[in-house]
């Protein structure tokens, strides 16, 4: 029979669901490993070969895991909520749940077709009531601690999707989705104080094991600057704080630098004189994106306010104070101390304006560019001639007398906007009382289910549709049972997935949002893979909702994902990101009509280091197909010869095969893995070498996590009744697996004197102690010492006495 993955690839998923051969058991006697993968947001698209590589990466793991005797738990899920399934449902009429509906079940299938051995009795949809239920029951947790607060906040504002966007989701001053230019609004929104637990989310990094790139943008989003704050007194009136990482340059501050939207100006007014040019100026910026403002910072806009001056607290004198946009409002008390030669920003801003630039730190050439570097100060008074960590020390305390300067602690991270103005989201479980204020709906009647409603367009006010639907917004007041009405506002699409791991571990509880006995048994996750978008803010948003439940008794640890890393995304061939508007999307389930999932799933971790972006690549495909073949065919025909006993080049191989697949599995390297099987296969294949059945069984054992349905088929083919997954993990024989050795040439005085065997790549002063040590060569020295050694790398060693 050929090799025909049509037909036995069907055959076999079907047999592994019956069997339940991948089901999670609960408080299993075995070690428990939590394997997760980031779910998808089942898109219209259906599945991309990017989720592929990292589905199917992690099962190759999960699969390994279970044969070496660990109870595996894999889930796999929903993430429904969100935009593009509201669009198409205003755009088709086709109410969301229907919509979300469809696209599961082809997302499902194309998953199962790839033969993933996800616990499928686990799935979680975060659109499923009875899962947002919970979401809504932490969200009531949070406002009940005082975490959940409503702010009127400038926000971006698409005018086209009528919703409010997180910066991240405007790019170039322009909406992500809609391309529509992006406007500011002020409006009320709920927030989450993450700011809580910025300095927790940025020390338990140091309790994880995260890949260094992921690590290293927790902590720039958190972002922690140790400086201080001082005091810059306005003459006559008040005074403005300012943040300062450098306090050693104070003695070169040349002005005050106010964001335009700092409170202190209106308390200013009366004094400015050029206030019409001054209102101009708050008018401009206030119309600009954050992300405007500071990527055309370089154009270094901004007036002065005529009439006031501040007095630099260091050295008593008067300097100029100006308002301009590259100042962040939100930051640092939204002022700054310009130091023009010490400050890239604030040195174009002086070349512009023509303010002094008063080099206060030596080293470089000021008149040129700024010099940022730390030095020795100069032009500071009785500061002078320190360095600058000294000063700043020095510098604090001087003006900390005088309550003029403190050490500061600032944070980039910002409380978390939680409110959108959409239908396809879950419920805010708030109810306004006119009486009352905001009351929480008692968790009794949890959940608040979104009402079906004809219409999802969002409204022009830039209200929730839901605002439209008075059945529902109009109720009684849980407290005072006044009338009220219901928050209209729903969870932002990182609601739910904030949480979906805890989920996964008790899915039907109804009681709880999962038993804690269950979460003892099963946290923290051991590894969660899923694409570098969100390895930021998903990231530390479900860190941060971990922690709040760990500290309210809910979850039994600190920290929910004891690993994380990230694979590389998966590019079309123009190596351009896969876009239905270039033309090059990929579509898995064309390959695995032409080829079958095994070859799909090894071209996956063939195709380069899985931390990497690889673009596809068709030849690779049929590469991987070819082998597959091959490998049919090895053992089909090995099989008929009936051996008894494996060829010693070959079984050497194959021990070497089983260490390095197993060390290169553990270490994430699926490409190397897959080189290596395919490598063994070219020895297989030489004149005169033969496996005997219970070494092509071996073979089929390691190869299996990562093709388990041609490796599955084989093994039956043996007579085997029970699967192949429920086999144990193979181990390698050390004796067999010996490393590379080659014989040395040991000279003395240029004459071959002796040989040995030693390793590959001995280090010359390893291969002087193993000659050395030798009986003939030390017969041969008669006592002297070597005077000279020359050393040919994996060749000889001669050593001159004379
Ligand atoms: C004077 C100075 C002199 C500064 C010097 C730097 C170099 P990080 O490390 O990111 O915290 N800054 C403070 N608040 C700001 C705001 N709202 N908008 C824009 N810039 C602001 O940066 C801290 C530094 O950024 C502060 O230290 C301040 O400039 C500026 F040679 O103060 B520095
Ligand atoms: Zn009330």
């Amino acid at each position: 029979m050929d090799y025909n993955p049509q037909k036995i690839e069907p055959k076999w998923q079907k047999k592994w669901e019956k069997q339940k051969l991948y089901q999670a058991e609960d408080f299993s006697k075995k070690p428990k490993k939590y394997l997760m993968v980031e779910f998808p947001y089942p898109s219209g698209d259906g599945l991309h070969v990017g989720h592929a590589r990292s589905y199917v990466s992690l099962d190759t793991l999960a699969r390994k895991k279970r044969m070496e005797g660990f109870n595996v738990l894999f889930p796999m899920g929903w993430d429904a909520f969100g935009l593009p399934t509201e669009n198409y449902a205003i755009k088709t009429g086709i109410h969301p749940q229907k919509v979300t509906e469809q696209n599961i079940k082809r997302f499902k299938e194309q998953m199962k077709s790839l033969g993933l051995s996800f616990d499928w009795s686990r799935a979680i949809n975060t659109t499923d009531p009875k899962y947002y239920k919970w979401t809504q029951w932490i969200f009531l947790k949070l406002f009940e601690k005082g975490l959940a607060y409503k702010k009127e906040m400038p926000i971006n504002w698409c005018p086209s999707c009528k919703i409010g966007l997180a910066n991240e989701e405007v790019i170039q001053g322009k909406c992500e989705r809609c391309e529509a230019p992006v406007e500011r609004r002020t409006i009320k929104q709920w927030m989450l104080k993450i700011t809580k637990y910025a300095d927790r989310l940025l020390e338990d990094l140091e309790k994880v094991d995260y890949q260094p790139r992921i690590k290293a943008q927790q902590i720039n989003w958190i972002g922690k600057s140790v400086g201080d704050e001082v005091v810059f007194k306005i003459k006559g009136i008040g005074e403005i704080r300012v943040f300062t990482t450098r306090l050693d340059t104070i003695f070169g501050v040349t002005a005050l630098v106010l964001a335009p939207e700092h409170e202190s100006i209106s308390n200013l007014e009366s004094r400015i004189s050029n206030l019409e040019e001054v209102r101009k100026y708050i008018e401009k910026a206030r119309r600009r994106s954050d992300l405007e403002r500071t990527e055309q910072a370089l154009e270094r806009t901004g007036v002065e306010l005529r009439g006031v001056k501040a007095v630099n607290p260091a050295n008593g004198e008067e300097v100029s104070i100006w308002i301009a946009d590259y100042v962040i409002p939100t930051y640092g008390g939204g002022a700054v101390m310009m130091v023009p030669a010490h400050d890239k920003r604030d040195w174009g801003f002086a070349k512009k304006h023509k303010l002094e630039i008063r080099e206060v730190i030596s080293g470089g050439d000021v008149s040129k560019e700024a010099y940022v570097d730390y030095g020795i100060l100069v032009n500071s008074g009785e500061f002078s001639g320190l360095k600058s960590k000294e000063a700043i020390e020095k510098i604090e305390k001087f003006l900390g007398k005088k309550d003029l300067a403190k050490k500061e602690v600032q944070y980039k991270l910002r409380d978390w906007i939680f409110s959108r103005q959409h239908y396809w989201g879950e419920p805010i479980p708030i109810v306004h009382c006119s009486k009352c204020g905001a009351v929480p709906v008692p968790e009794k009647d949890l959940p608040v289910e979104l009402p079906h409603v004809e219409k999802y367009q969002p409204t022009d006010t830039g209200e929730s549709p839901l605002v439209n639907i008075k059945e529902w917004v109009n109720v009684k007041c849980p407290k005072c049972g006044g009338p009220a009405k219901r928050e209209t506002d729903t969870m932002p699409n990182w609601a739910g997935s904030n949480w979906y791991y805890l989920r996964y571990i008790d899915p039907g509880n109804d009681k709880q949002l999962a038993s804690s006995d269950k979460l003892k048994y099963w946290l923290p996750i051991d590894l969660y893979n899923g694409g570098m978008e969100h390895t930021t803010l998903h990231l530390l948003y479900s860190r941060f909702w971990h922690k709040f439940l760990y500290d309210i008794g809910v979850v039994p640890t600190n920290e929910p994902y004891q690993r994380r890393i990230s694979h590389g995304m998966v590019l079309a061939s123009d190596n351009r990101k896969m876009s239905k508007s270039f033309g090059n999307v990929v579509n898995p389930d064309d390959t695995i009509r032409r080829f079958g999932a095994d070859t799909l799933r090894l071209y996956e971790m063939f195709m380069g280091p899985f931390e990497q972006a690889i673009s596809w690549d068709s030849q690779g495909v049929e590469g991987c197909w070819r082998f597959l073949k091959k490998v049919w065919k090895l053992v089909s025909e090995n099989q008929k010869q009936k051996n008894e006993k494996t060829s010693e080049k070959t079984l050497r191989k194959l021990h070497w095969l089983i260490k390095k697949a197993d060390e290169d599995l553990e270490a994430m390297k699926f490409n190397t893995a897959v080189a290596a099987f395919m490598e063994f296969s070219n020895v297989w294949q030489e004149k005169g070498q033969i496996l005997s059945q219970k070494d092509i069984e071996l073979f089929l054992k390691i190869l299996s996590p990562f093709v388990p349905h041609i490796t599955e088929e084989l093994w039956s083919t043996f007579g085997h009744k029970s699967s192949i997954f429920n086999e144990d993990w193979p181990e390698y024989d050390p004796k067999l697996v010996k490393e590379e050795i080659f014989e040395l040439v040991i000279q003395i005085n240029g004459k071959v004197r002796d040989k040995v065997e030693v390793a590959q790549d001995i280090s010359e002063e390893e291969a002087k102690k193993v000659v050395l040590a030798r009986e003939k060569v030390k017969k041969w020295l008669k006592g002297k010492e070597a005077k000279k050694v020359i050393f040919v790398p994996n060749r000889l060693i001669n050593l001159c006495v004379e």
